[in-house]
């Protein structure tokens, strides 16, 4: 097990939290940052179109297809840095991972909305590991039923946080803006799909 990992109970879940998981996290940023192939799609909210409020990206094995905005898409090939990641991140967590979501929040103005990653081609009780790279931000778990305690994190650069199962059937978790943040930050939450090749995988990007 690696040396600095922090378990934090969640009622019907939990989470493991390593602190310093990815050696010169700035060197990977900026080689996402600059290399990576981001889009802003547009989601249909309450019948009305947005722009997605940061950009995202999806990478992973051949074959497999992820569906956002009404719109299948293929999977960009793993570039080398995250393929390692990925390997690196499967060893210590003993979870199998063929796909990862990419997110660039650009500031602290980019945010994610409350939601579980719990679609159906996730599998029944899917874990899901999340890097952070960049500014620090806070990360807030709330329970999907009977009004429960919110729980916050403050995500910092190079972290792992994995959100073990079944934490995804019981919790929602959310990337709020922060206004005072400036800085970027690239969050890469590895999936498993257990839909492949020409199987539709559904999942909406949130
Ligand atoms: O940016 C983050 O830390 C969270 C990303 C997330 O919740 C997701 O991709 O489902």
């Amino acid at each position: 097990m690696f040396a600095g990992v922090q378990h934090i109970p969640l009622e019907g879940g939990g989470l493991d939290y390593y602190s310093e998981y990815v050696p010169h996290p700035e060197v990977l940023f900026a080689a996402l940052r600059d290399g990576i192939n981001w889009q802003q799609p547009l989601v249909t909210v309450y019948g009305r179109q947005h722009v997605t409020p940061r950009l995202v990206s999806f990478v992973g094995n051949p074959g497999l297809r992820y569906q956002y905005s009404g719109l299948s898409h293929a999977t960009e090939p793993w570039p080398d840095s995250l393929q390692c990641l990925r390997d690196q991140v499967q060893r210590d967590t003993a979870y199998d991972f063929n796909c990862a979501l990419l997110n660039y929040y650009r500031d602290g103005n980019d945010c994610m909305g409350y939601h579980s990653d719990d679609e159906p081609e996730l599998g029944v009780s899917p874990c899901i590991a999340s890097v952070s790279l960049g500014a620090e931000r806070d990360f807030c778990f709330k329970p999907k039923v009977g009004g429960g305690k919110m729980q916050k994190l403050c995500l910092g650069s190079g972290s792992l946080l994995v959100m073990l199962p079944p934490t995804q059937q019981h919790w929602q978790h959310a990337l709020p803006v922060r206004r005072g943040v400036v800085q970027g930050r690239i969050n890469i939450t590895f999936r498993n799909l257990v839909t492949t090749g020409n199987e539709l995988a559904s999942s909406e990007i949130k």
